[in-house]
């Protein structure tokens, strides 16, 4: 398919040979694929099921870069990289949903060293301010350059001449240089979708020049928040020597020499900045902070059987005054423990009682990962001394649900919820926040959210936290639970103001308009940070 924003890409009737020639000198097995818009994410957005007659079949899978990217995909109807989600021979492509599904296959050993140990046990706490000790392995990077490769090739393979590739998230850093590598024609966007930390934790790792290498391989790196470009454009300076101007990298051919990582010839060819900051390739970076499809969570919940299944869950909870209501993947960068102590702390000094419940979704994560089975193990303990403390027979103060739900569940759970808790200690952006407030119609409600989630600097109406500061998370706990209905519509209005005008398809527009304009205009356009 070859639609949308990629038709104006699309080179002059006489520029596919030239190319095509230019790639087969520099690679003669590079073939020139057919989609004009390729997404690369470490997933694909379906998860493989047995089907009734025990043939595999496939089904949406939930989680933030899906939820925010499948009706983007949908209506551009291009190519999406990623992997099944399994060690093991990748199916061949298929076509879903207007979708054409590449699967990139990765061995036991692979999600081992790549997967649970680069990815998860590595990049992911580093990047999240080590809330845990990230652990640095030389097996796993090697793993981590093999998969990155494989990734590279697999949208080299499928991107036509001058497509758009857009890179996704903090297990394809490397994916911008490698494409850019085997494919000079094609426009590359990176997005980041976890928090780039401070140079001080970013120093760390020790491939942080072949990190930023890899991500400048890129036309645009994107991140959350304007806070984590900042660190970005700071880590390009010091740790690659580079020289920056405004949000633009300075990228001389130089700098991409092989960093004792080979990873191959540099093609690019080389340019000159319009405002003549210098010569070389230019990079921009910014911040697109990510949203939700918000019409949709509007149109769930305006669905009668939604609406009768959030009265079922208030009846089922016993009718309770309050209900709280947290939902994550059970991560440690999502301060459930936090959440839990405030909550046990409030019904320990009488400030809360029976009148409310906690109700608690923790999706499974990572189970693999040695720090999620410990969080899980500590987490189930402190809901269960809560429960033996306070609860009653049938009546517990805290409803733990270490399940996966629909997403129409998920809906009525936010529709039967009195206040939401979102407590990351670190957050990209927290999507949970903006579908709460997108499905409360009736601007009832109440959001408390940590000041160190991506969806703080939008949603500024929200009841705004230091979840590290136990007292004052419980004090904006008890203020959430007995806000004057006034109020409370007043900050929800706000809210969902920002969510609506700022949806999913908005924060893709603007990435992918602003991907157009770097480099020629020479100056990134203000993105639409707050
Ligand atoms: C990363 C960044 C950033 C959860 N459990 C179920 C379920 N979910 C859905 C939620 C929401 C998504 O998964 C989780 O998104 P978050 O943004 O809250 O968090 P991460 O998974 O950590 O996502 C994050 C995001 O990427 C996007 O850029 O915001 O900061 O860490 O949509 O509703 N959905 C269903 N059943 C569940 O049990 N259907």
């Amino acid at each position: 398919m070859k639609t949308g924003h990629a038709a104006a890409l699309a080179p002059p009737a006489s520029g596919r040979g030239a190319i095509a020639a230019a790639a087969e000198d520099e690679n003669p097995r590079q073939a020139v694929g057919d989609y004009s818009f390729v997404v690369v994410a470490s997933r694909l957005p379906v998860d493989r099921v047995e089907g009734p007659g025990g043939g595999p079949e496939w089904q949406p899978s939930p989680g933030g870069l899906v939820a925010a990217l499948e009706p983007v995909m949908r209506a551009a109807s291009g190519a999406w990289i990623g992997w099944q989600g399994a060690a093991g021979a990748p199916p061949a492509p298929f076509d879903t949903g207007g979708m054409h599904l590449v699967c990139v296959g990765l061995s036991a050993s692979e999600v081992r060293d790549y997967y649970e140990g680069f990815c998860n046990a590595t990049l992911w706490p580093l990047y999240h301010d080590v809330i845990v000790a990230p652990e640095f392995r030389r097996p796993w990077w090697q793993a981590y350059l093999q998969v990155n490769r494989r990734f590279a090739r697999a949208a080299a393979e499928q991107a036509a001449y001058g497509a758009t590739v857009w890179v996704h998230d903090y297990q394809l850093q490397l994916v911008p240089r490698m494409l850019r590598e085997r494919r000079s024609d094609v426009r590359i966007g990176y997005f980041a979708h976890i928090p780039f930390p401070g140079y001080e934790i970013f120093a760390q790792v020790p491939w942080r020049r072949q990190i930023i290498e890899g991500l400048l391989g890129a036309d645009l790196v994107g991140f959350q928040r304007q806070g984590d470009t900042m660190n970005f454009l700071r880590a390009c300076r010091r740790a690659a020597g580079l020289a920056t101007k405004g949000s633009l990298v300075r990228v001389p051919d130089s700098a991409h020499g092989d960093g004792g990582n080979a990873v191959g010839p540099r093609s690019q060819p080389r340019r000159h900045a319009a405002d003549g900051f210098a010569a070389g390739r230019v990079v921009g970076a910014a911040a697109f902070p990510i949203s939700i499809d918000a019409a949709a969570f509007g149109e769930l919940a305006r669905r009668e059987d939604v609406r009768a299944r959030a009265r079922e869950i208030r009846a089922a909870l016993g009718e309770p005054e309050i209900v709280f209501l947290g939902v994550d993947r059970l991560d440690y960068t999502k301060g459930i423990l936090h959440r839990l102590t405030a909550y046990g702390e409030l019904l320990d000094e009488g400030r809360l009682g029976p009148e409310s419940v906690l109700v608690l979704v923790a999706s499974p994560s990572r189970e693999r990962v040695e720090h999620y089975r410990a969080l899980r193990d500590e987490v189930e303990v402190a809901v269960g001394r809560i429960n033996g403390e306070h609860g009653e027979l049938g009546n517990p103060p805290v409803h733990y649900l270490h399940q996966s739900y629909p997403r129409e569940e998920m809906a009525a759970l936010f529709l039967a919820a009195d206040v939401m808790l979102v407590t990351s200690l670190r957050d990209g952006m927290n999507l949970v926040a903006k579908e709460y407030v997108a499905c409360r119609q009736d601007e009832t409600g109440a959001l408390v959210l940590s000041e160190f989630t991506g969806a703080a600097d939008e949603l500024g109406s929200a009841f705004l936290v230091n979840p590290h500061d136990i007292e004052g998370l419980k004090d904006a706990i008890v203020r959430a639970a007995t806000v004057s209905p006034r109020d409370a519509r007043r900050r929800m209005r706000s809210m969902r103001r920002r969510v609506r005008e700022h949806d999913v398809a908005h924060w893709a527009a603007t990435f992918l308009d602003a991907l157009k304009q770097v480099p020629e205009q020479g100056q990134l356009l203000a993105a639409s940070a707050p």
